[in-house]
């Protein structure tokens, strides 16, 4: 039915700042007014339930969600949230419960996924944010001018702590930078959290000895509960020299108060927003959730110093709506980017604020060198740009292109997101290649140093045994 006191088409108050925007594919099965639809939607996701109410007053009506746009052609619905009506303290759970709730749960929708969200600039003050980012990651590592070139160990479980440490050692030992516990890794019996931990340590000391580079290893710290969560973050922190470890938090099945509660506590900490289960929500074909760019600005928003952002088709994993992959990557890294819907300002613009209109400028004009003048500059500066006006914004988050990667994916990667700014993990990417775990390696340093001398890469392996093999083995289906 239509809830008229959630509608007001003509209103242009929702851009005083006070309002979270939100754009809906709605359908529903009796063909019903879209614009009833989500009058209803916009009850349900704010002050109401499915008839009015004697009790509500005039104050709390102040605080419905208006459908402010609809457009019939493609079935969308604009809706503004006044953001008064989220939990203080910066609480991320809470807005994804209003927005992302119930409304899955109405009988009369066939269709209802949230595909963007403007957050206006006003919230920022009251969010966490990231604290660490990709740029610790750089300069720990000492590498700024190619993506972080990670892997994850597989099998993804069922390896004794020896066993998994010693595959980590081939990787690190090989030249790459970054180890993932994956998704489903714990504290097994057959592989004790304390002892993979000390393992990983100790072929982490070996590598690096070997091989004079610094490297990381993330830890799925997810658990049943956040005691032991924080257990096995200190026992980590105690165990790791600082910089060398990162926390993994399975962000969908731990929550976002699992995220927020490692943000707040452990901020000097790179953490690795993992989203197993996010398909459930986010795939094209899936008519009611939410798309890849709400997860990931969501995400960035709660502090998360990375997020999975997919491989916008490239690898196994089903893509999210459109080129979901990529905006969603842009949304991490950019100070200020283009949605489908919306644009997103990631920084509390006071009055006419001349230092993030600059800084929005100067992004611009590095964002248009492209990725290979990108990776030169910072090969000859080894820093990293200082665009970025440290006070009023929220910080980037991290890209993270993982699912099905090989190291033929590097390079098409970098091209379509057009930047080298991301961590690449690819498990069977690395450890199905023909020769091992350190020609996988091998041929993944090999096929970035093509990209960057601009030489196709089956010329290029031409010279390169490991790449050569590679390009043998994964272009076969
Ligand atoms: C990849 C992976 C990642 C998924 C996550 C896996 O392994 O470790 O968890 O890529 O998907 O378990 O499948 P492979 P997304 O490199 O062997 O495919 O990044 O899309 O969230
Ligand atoms: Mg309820
Ligand atoms: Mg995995």
């Amino acid at each position: 039915m239509r809830r008229n006191e959630y509608i007001d088409l003509e209103t242009t108050k929702i851009f005083n700042g006070n309002y979270l925007l939100a754009v809906f594919h709605i359908d529903t099965y009796d063909n019903q007014d879209i614009l009833d639809a989500a009058s209803e939607i916009a009850a349900e996701s704010s002050t109401g339930s499915n008839r009015r109410v004697n009790t509500a007053t005039p104050f709390s009506d102040e605080l419905n969600a208006i459908v402010y746009k609809i457009d019939y052609k493609q079935k969308l619905a604009f809706i503004a949230y006044p953001w008064r009506i989220f939990d203080r303290g910066g609480n991320i759970q809470n807005i994804m419960t209003f927005i992302a709730g119930n409304i899955f749960g109405m009988s009369e929708l066939k269709a209802c996924k949230l595909l963007d969200i403007q957050i206006p600039t006003a919230m920022f003050p009251h969010y966490d944010g990231p604290s660490v980012n990709i740029d610790a990651l750089r300069k720990y590592l000492n590498n700024y001018h190619k993506p972080i070139l990670g892997t994850i160990i597989k099998p993804k479980i069922g390896l004794t702590p020896n066993e998994y440490a010693e595959i980590c050692y081939d990787f690190w030992v090989a030249g790459g930078h970054f180890v993932k516990n994956d998704e489903p890794q714990a504290d097994q019996e057959f592989s004790p959290f304390i002892k993979m931990v000390n393992a990983v340590k100790e072929a982490m000391k070996r590598a690096e000895d070997e091989s004079q580079e610094t490297k990381i290893h993330s830890f799925n710290i997810s658990a049943a509960d956040f005691d032991t969560m924080l257990q096995r973050a200190y026992y980590i922190q105690n165990t790791m020299e600082p910089g060398s470890f990162a926390f993994l938090v399975d962000g969908i099945t731990a929550g976002w108060t699992a995220v927020q509660t490692i943000r707040r506590k452990f901020p000097n900490v790179f953490l690795h927003f993992h989203r197993a289960g996010h398909g459930a929500f986010t795939r094209a074909e899936n008519p009611i959730g939410f798309s890849v760019p709400v997860l990931t600005k969501m995400a960035r928003l709660a502090g998360a110093s990375g997020i999975h952002t997919g491989t916008a088709g490239i690898g196994k994993m089903a893509k999210g709506e459109s080129n979901d992959d990529i905006i969603a990557a842009h949304q991490a890294l950019k100070l200020k980017s283009d949605g489908l819907f919306f644009d997103q300002l990631w920084a509390e613009v006071l009055e006419q604020d001349p230092d993030i209109e600059n800084a929005v400028q100067e992004e611009k004009n590095i964002w248009e060198l492209g990725p290979h003048k990108l990776s030169e500059t910072r090969q000859k500066n080894k820093k990293i740009e200082n665009y970025w006006p440290e006070w009023r914004v929220v910080k980037k988050t991290t890209p993270i292109s993982s699912g099905g990667l090989n190291p033929l994916s590097l390079s098409k990667y970098i091209e379509k997101v057009g930047t080298i700014d991301f961590i690449m993990t690819m498990g069977a990417g690395i450890h199905s290649h023909p020769k091992g775990t350190k020609a996988g390696v091998k041929a993944v340093l090999q096929a970035f140093d093509a990209w960057y001398n601009k030489v196709p890469l089956e010329e290029y392996a031409e010279n390169f045994e490991e790449l050569k093999q590679a390009i043998e083995y994964f272009s076969k289906k």
